[in-house]
């Protein structure tokens, strides 16, 4: 049985004083479902975050880290740095870290590589842009990142990773993709897997949807049975809906 997880990305909102707030309505809420909750706030509020949800049902997490484990990269922050704090996992590859931060298939795969060296969790994210899902090339397109990023690996890093889909044209754009066509890109992600790990470690790998979940579709983009939870961006901002989309299992 694959664990279902939602996991709250905030991406760049929320400063010191909203994260506190945001944290004490989240603790008001019930978990009616099976799904680990997590949240990712930003690197200055990890802490806080951490010490503020120890005795509680959510895992906090972090939106990035470099692969080097120290040095000279000013503005970054290391595996070693959020293991310090108690951080056990770790976002990485988002869309917008590949748009606007010049994230490679390549810087990826060292990203991956020092989470794992660090006992870290990776959520290793990716997905098409619109263009290539016009022309057809979604799944070359998702085949190539999850094998660049992550085919260097022996299965047993599988348990330590959970991937997360997130077509680009559906992310912050009110747009979501089909529960079927989250469904067809899942179950295809799972073939991909099972080529080069076979369908034990594939079945076992729990594959997230993100772009535009809300509390309105979370139902039935979770009813799909390749489909084993969220990254949910705007919608993890207010603690209702995002426990809206977490009881959606
Ligand atoms: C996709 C998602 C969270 P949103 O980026 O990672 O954001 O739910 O706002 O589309």
């Amino acid at each position: 049985m694959r664990k279902h997880i939602v996991a709250g990305n905030w991406k760049m909102n929320n400063g010191l004083i909203q994260t506190e707030s945001l944290i004490v309505e989240l603790k008001k809420q019930t978990k009616t479902s099976d799904a680990e909750v997590m949240i990712a706030p930003t690197f200055t509020n990890l802490w806080h975050a951490f010490e503020s949800t120890r005795q509680d049902d959510i895992e906090v997490v972090a939106q990035n880290m470099h692969f080097a484990e120290k040095g000279a990269y000013t503005g970054e922050v290391s595996a070693g740095m959020l293991k310090s704090l108690g951080i056990k996992t770790v976002i990485l590859g988002h869309s917008e870290r590949r748009a606007y931060f010049n994230e490679t298939d390549e810087s990826l795969a060292k990203k991956v590589d020092a989470a794992l060296a660090n006992d870290m969790r990776v959520i290793f994210c990716f997905g098409e842009e619109l263009s290539d899902r016009k022309a057809g090339n979604e799944e070359a397109v998702v085949e190539n990142q999850i094998k660049n990023a992550l085919f260097h690996l022996g299965a047993d890093a599988f348990k330590s990773i959970v991937l997360a889909y997130e077509p680009v044209w559906a992310i912050g754009t009110g747009e979501t993709a089909s529960p079927e066509q989250a469904q067809d890109m899942h179950a295809f992600i799972r073939r991909t897997l099972a080529t080069k790990y076979g369908s034990e470690i594939a079945d076992s790998v729990s594959i997230l949807y993100g772009g535009s979940v809300k509390p309105n579709n979370a139902k039935e983009i979770f009813g799909k049975p390749d489909v084993d939870g969220g990254l949910i961006g705007g919608a993890s901002l207010k603690a209702e809906d995002f426990f809206a989309i977490v009881n959606a299992f």
